[in-house]
Formats: C-alpha cells, structure tokens, sequence
C-alpha cells in the first residue's frame, strides 16, 4: 500500500526539487509546470498624445522573489515614461531598474527585498506610457527575454505574452446639423464620424426622435415622420472602444397643402382649409398651400391644382 504524502509537503518537497515519483523536480509546482502566465493588460486603443498606463501581469505564482523581462514597443507611436511597482498579493513587486537598452526596448528589473518570496497572482509592473501626438497607427506590445525565479534561486517556468495597441485620432461625430422632415414624406439621413478606428456603432443616447423615424446601428436616421414639431435628441458613435456623442435636432412641419396634418393631400384638405377659414378650427402650416402667409381661397384652388397634379 502506498503512503499518501499530503499536497502541502508534496509541494515544499517540489520546491526544494526533491525526488517524487521516480523524477526530479526543480522549482515548479504543479500550476507552474506549464509556465506561470504574463500578460500585457493593455488599452486596446488609446488617441494620439493621450497618457495610459499597462500592466505586465502575472498568474498565480509561488515564492517569487526576483525577475527581469524585456518591453519592447514602436517608439514613433509609443514613448515610455515610467515604470512603477507591482503587486502580487499584498505585496508590492519594486522595480529595481529599468534602463532603455535598444530603439523601444526597455529592460526591467524587479526584486522582493530579502528572501521571503511572495504567492499569488497580480502584476509584475506598471508602465507608464504616452502615445505621440502627430502620429496614428498600430504598435505591437512585445515581451521577451523573460526570466523569473523563486526564494530559491531557481527559475520559475513562465509563458510571456504581449499584445498591440491601436494610437488612433480622437473619435468624433462630424454631423453638424440634420434635413427637415415632413409630415408624410419619407426621411433619410446618415450621420457622420471620424477617428477611432473608423468602424462605428450608433445609438440613439437620450431625447425623441421625431414619432416615425428610427436610428440603425450604421447611423441611418429614417423612415416617414408623423407628427409635425422640434425633436432634440443626442446620439452615440462607438468603435468598440472610443465613444462621442452630439445632440442634433430634426424639425419635422406639415406638407404645404396637407392642412389636416395627416401626410395626404386629398380633398380633406380643402375641407380644412374652409373650416379654418370659417373660425371653426384652428391654422395648421400645412394649410397656407400657396406659402404666402395667409389662409384663404388662394389656398383651396392651390390644393386643387395639387391634386390634379397642376403644381
Ligand atoms: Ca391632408
Ligand atoms: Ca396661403
């Protein structure tokens, strides 16, 4: 019958590389053996000139005590400024040197003071980057030359994994104003935006569109508006990452001729005008068929042409 050895010594024994089930083992523990992960926690796109910070993080890790990686970057695109401390636990990661070692790569160096070794998983160190303020485009975020090791002395095994960063101009919406809509008449009008990276997301972010109108996700207003008045309302652009937003206004009025307000010109129409001119009810702007201000009969015999197709 075999003795079962408890994890807990099972991985002091690892640590210290003693022989476990006829094999060697230096330094690793079970997670560690197929490489402690280190990543870039990046922005995925920053604008140009703006500062951001990434994170060089890492996996769940057991008695790190030191290590040293390379970061390496497009240096027209990117610019280092600082690099801070890490975090793994509790326990701040110092950053001990970090020189400038070729064009946009830098060499860092962390190290846990002493010999207690710190567990857990966090980050390694922080960059402190700017992105250059006249150029745009995409720089690759790259890691090398890593080397990790525990209280021991001894390597711990680690896959290092890089990423990019998109430096993009500033995402605006270029729409300054919208058509006028008309009661009745089918409207269509697309908005506009530049920057990010230029594939975007519209979104209707408060306020009415005029009642019959709709906005899709291409930025398309359309559809036939049914109802006159001014409709205010701000709208969203997102590449994914980068948002703008505007408020645009749509003035939607009655067709000239269509008293009634319901999009038809038709006799009804020529029944409203009377009725407004009689005091029954009350002007519409639809009603001054002839555009000159006043409703009257001009207006009657400007809608019969209408339906007769003379005008
Ligand atoms: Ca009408
Ligand atoms: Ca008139």
């Amino acid at each position: 019958m075999k003795t079962k050895i408890p994890m807990r010594i099972l991985t002091v024994m690892s640590m210290l590389g003693v022989l476990v089930g006829g094999g060697v083992v230096f330094g690793t523990n079970p997670v560690e053996a197929a490489g402690v992960a280190v990543s870039i926690s990046a922005p995925a796109e920053v604008v140009k000139g703006s500062s951001f910070t990434v994170s060089v993080n890492i996996g769940s890790v057991t008695a790190f005590d030191a290590g040293q990686f390379d970061v390496s970057f497009d240096e027209s695109l990117l610019q280092l400024d600082g690099v801070t401390a890490g975090q793994i636990g509790a326990t701040q990661i110092p950053v001990d040197l970090w020189n400038k070692i070729g064009t946009g790569t830098y060499r860092i160096i962390v190290n846990v003071p002493g010999v207690p070794g710190v567990s857990g998983s966090g980050s390694l160190a922080v960059l402190q980057f700017h992105a250059a303020s006249s150029a745009v485009g995409t720089s690759a975020l790259n890691l090398s030359n890593g080397f990790l090791n525990n209280n021991l002395a001894t390597q711990i095994s680690a896959t290092w994994t890089g990423g990019s960063i998109i430096v993009c101009n500033d995402l605006v919406i270029t729409t300054t104003s919208l058509p006028n809509g008309v009661v009745g008449s089918a409207y269509s009008a697309a908005l506009g935006a530049s920057g990010g990276s230029g594939s975007f997301t519209w979104s209707l972010l408060s306020g009415s569109l005029p009642s019959g109108l709709t906005l899709n996700a291409a930025g398309t207003i359309s559809g036939t508006p049914t109802t006159t008045g001014a409709f205010t309302f701000a709208v969203q652009a997102t590449d994914g990452h980068l948002s703008a937003s505007k408020s645009l206004s749509i003035q939607v009025s009655l067709k000239p001729g269509d008293a009634n307000g319901d999009g038809l010109i038709n006799t009804a129409d020529i029944s409203k005008v009377e009725r407004i001119i009689a005091g029954l009810d009350s002007a519409t702007s639809g009603a001054d068929a002839n555009g000159d201000g006043l409703i009257n009969t001009a207006d009657i015999t400007k809608i019969e042409r209408i339906i007769a197709g003379l005008s």
